[in-house]
């Protein structure tokens, strides 16, 4: 009897430590897959500066390029970033078709998700890539990351990076896969290429437009010129003095109406003298 009564208080406590631990796995494993960044955009400021025209191509349907939503989801081993516009996505150019073994189901839209991780001034890049023309972060909003959600298939993605993003390649993540579902772009990256996501973390999404057959050095943009051309954006300059892309968050990224003027504000640019600023948001402040 003795040995009975040694053994079986022991096995109970065993056992309901592992319960513990089982139970308290579950709701953790839970937590993280659906732990959610989750930022807005005011609807119809998808005209940059406030000046900026569509191309005359009716291809570039209305609100095709209005950022509504960002969502950043920790899916695990990977991160999901899902980009909500204004209209329903559209592959008119048939991107199955292109070459590189087929592009992602989208044709026209191409955003940029400029991160910044650390928050510490001076640690980062200042300058978008090229092709958003000119525009500058604050010293201390300064970006680490960039993921490119992009119709093109990744080795042409790759491709451009390699011969265009000079230094800022090092930041740049390309997603494993891309696609449009209804009014959104989703793309996934791998955590080993983004880092582990914090509500700490400042974003802003650039909407810019795929271009297959970019001018110059332009990493796959398209140019916003002085008038408006079938496939090219009108309102700016025909230089690249001017920000070149559509829409962005401002503000606090929660869409109220405010923002559209704090869009308009850090878009603001003179020639020659005063360059666009792309504010980071960061929503755990
Ligand atoms: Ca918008
Ligand atoms: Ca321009
Ligand atoms: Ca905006």
């Amino acid at each position: 009897m003795k040995p009975m009564f040694a053994v079986s208080p022991v096995f109970p406590s065993w056992l309901g430590r592992a319960l513990a631990v089982a139970v308290l796995a579950v709701p953790l494993v839970a937590l993280a897959g659906e732990s959610a960044l989750s930022f807005s955009d005011p609807a119809g400021d998808d005209n940059g500066t406030g000046a900026y025209k569509y191309p005359s191509n009716p291809e570039y349907k209305t609100h095709a390029f209005d950022l509504r939503k960002l969502e950043v989801t920790d899916k695990g081993d990977e991160v999901e970033f899902k980009v909500t516009m204004g209209a329903s996505i559209d592959d008119p150019w048939n991107s199955r078709d292109w070459p590189d073994g087929g592009g992602n189901g989208f044709s026209l839209q191409f955003v940029q998700v400029y991160i910044d991780t650390d928050h510490v001034k001076g640690s980062g890049f200042t300058t978008p890539l090229p092709g958003l023309g000119k525009a500058t972060f604050a010293d201390d909003e300064a970006w680490d990351k960039v993921v490119l959600i992009s119709p093109q298939p990744r080795t042409r993605l790759s491709a451009e990076v390699k011969a265009k993003a000079g230094a800022l390649r090092a930041g740049v993540v390309v997603p494993k896969s891309t696609r449009a579902s209804g009014k959104s772009l989703i793309a996934v990256v791998k955590k080993s290429d983004l880092g582990e996501l914090s509500s700490k973390w400042g974003f802003n999404a650039i909407v810019q437009s795929n271009e297959g057959f970019p001018v110059g050095r332009d990493l796959l943009t398209r140019p916003v010129n002085q008038t408006p051309g079938p496939h090219r954006f009108g309102g700016g300059d025909d230089s690249d003095c001017d920000p070149q892309w559509m829409d962005m968050l401002a503000g606090k990224g929660k869409g109220d109406g405010s923002e559209v003027q704090a869009q308009y504000s850090a878009m603001k640019y003179t020639c020659g003298s005063k360059v666009a600023t792309i504010p980071m948001v960061y929503q755990g402040e």
